[in-house]
């Protein structure tokens, strides 16, 4: 009995030493400061293209809304914790189809007139990791209007996508590994 345990003890600790694989996290969506109704919970899962981020999001209104991974967690106040986009290369924001953008740069969710958005994507750049492009332990965010790609005439275009507050946010938590 003893050696069992000891034998699932060394299994655990090198399992959280070696690099192992995350397969899915996921993200529980809504405003700390209590300021909006917005909801929502959106899984991350690795898949042979890319990480694909899916999930549903309520209380929206409708029309195209920015969301993103921003690089802090520490939303447990407001949404504002979360900091900017996650740029680890600090490149001009974009859209998620640009050769050149940010890692958090995940466009636009679209709601309809019932304030739903359903959100289903793969992402080339986003990793299932805690390394230098890895989402997780960060935060994804939805903003209160429409990212503009950084295709706008300023120069908050390039940074910001001129997306406005953020109405909703959640931590992104790893949900599986191998
Ligand atoms: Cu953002």
């Amino acid at each position: 009995m003893f050696k069992i345990l000891v034998a699932a003890a060394i299994l655990s600790v090198s399992c959280h030493q070696c690099n192992c694989a995350i397969k899915s996290a996921h993200v529980k969506l809504r405003d700390p400061s209590g300021s909006t109704e917005v909801t929502g919970e959106l899984n991350f899962t690795q898949t042979a293209n890319g990480v694909r981020i899916h999930g549903i999001i309520h209380g929206i209104h409708e029309g195209l809304h920015g969301g993103h991974v921003h690089e802090n967690a520490k939303i447990e106040a407001s949404c504002a914790g979360a900091g900017g986009v996650f740029n680890p290369h600090k490149v001009p924001h974009g859209s998620p189809r640009d050769e050149i953008r940010t890692v958090g740069d995940l466009g636009n969710v679209i709601a309809d007139g019932s304030g739903v958005a359903v959100v289903d994507f793969i992402d080339r750049m986003v990793q299932l990791n805690t390394g230098v492009e890895g989402v997780i332990g960060r935060s994804y965010v939805i903003h209160e209007k429409e990212d503009d790609l950084g295709r706008g005439a300023n120069e908050e275009s390039k940074t910001t996508g001129n997306c406005g507050g953020l109405i909703a946010c959640g931590v992104i938590e790893v949900l599986e590994e191998d």
